[in-house]
């Protein structure tokens, strides 16, 4: 199996594991942030996920979610992975999650994929090949007006300065007519890729939140940075990012994120 191919099949493979897990779990409990949680389906899924890369490319490194970084291979690529993403929403029953997978080489993604499983929508790029989803071609949205743009912008809460987003909040929301917050990091960036959301800003994200995300979005013809108009690097842990297009990208940056960032 290919690479391309083979990531895919994990990914289909874990969110067939969470899917299946949906509506049934009993148990979970929370990290070292009390708002941060992990139920046994992020745990299997993970389990899947790192069993088969760790047997098909032993030379890789891994870095996942609930496990940390894992293996010492020297192929220099790391597997960036959240078996989970959106577990909150997961354990309160909505159906908006998904699984990550990101592949890596020095803090720069080259290959990415995100799939929804309750949706069977499958969102995957790699480097200079363009973006995809179930495998026909996506894009970023063209709009160039924030008026009529649709924006997502969240922050975690111990993270980051909540006033600074709370502000980010009142500002988007006077300029432009739709906001949205949805609990998803990856999922909202699959959506800025597939042009059915504008801009997406949001502080506080760890790199498995968004290695997929990043390389989706850029071959999908969009821009993701820092609040400072920097690249994003995976090797962060503590990541903040700013994604539209490029007109509106640069259109937040000036007017909302610049102003305080
Ligand atoms: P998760 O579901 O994989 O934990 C909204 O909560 C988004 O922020 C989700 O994508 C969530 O990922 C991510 N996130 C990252 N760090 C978090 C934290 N400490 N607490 C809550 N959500 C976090
Ligand atoms: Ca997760």
């Amino acid at each position: 199996m290919q690479l391309d191919e083979f990531m895919q099949d994990i990914a289909l493979g874990a969110g067939q594991i969470i899917k299946s897990k949906f509506h049934h779990i009993k148990k979970w409990h929370t990290k070292s942030d009390p708002g941060d949680i992990v139920t046994e389906a992020d745990e299997a899924s993970e389990k899947y996920v790192i069993d088969r890369i760790r047997s098909a490319y032993p030379d890789d490194r891994i870095l996942s979610e609930e496990s940390g970084a894992i293996g010492d291979g020297n192929s220099g690529r790391v597997w960036i992975i959240d078996p989970l993403d959106g577990t909150r929403n997961y354990m309160m029953g909505i159906p908006l999650f998904c699984v990550s997978i990101g592949l890596a080489i020095d803090g720069s993604p080259i290959m990415g994929t995100i799939y929804d499983a309750i949706h069977d929508e499958m969102f995957f790029a790699e480097r200079g090949k363009g973006a995809f989803m179930n495998g026909d071609p996506i894009s970023v949205c063209r709009e160039e007006s924030l008026e009529d743009s649709l924006v997502s912008v969240s922050w975690v809460r111990r993270k980051v300065d909540g006033q600074a987003f709370v502000e980010y909040v009142e500002q988007i929301s006077r300029d432009t007519s739709y906001f949205r917050r949805f609990g998803s990091a990856a999922l909202v960036m699959a959506y800025i890729a597939s042009g059915r959301i504008h801009a997406y800003m949001q502080g506080g994200l760890n790199p498995w939140d968004v290695a997929a995300g990043v390389i989706i979005i850029e071959e999908a013809g969009g821009v993701v940075t820092d609040f400072h108009g920097r690249p994003i690097d995976l090797r962060n842990q503590d990541i903040e990012i700013l994604t539209a297009n490029p007109a509106l990208h640069s259109m937040l940056l000036r007017d909302v994120v610049s102003q305080r960032a």
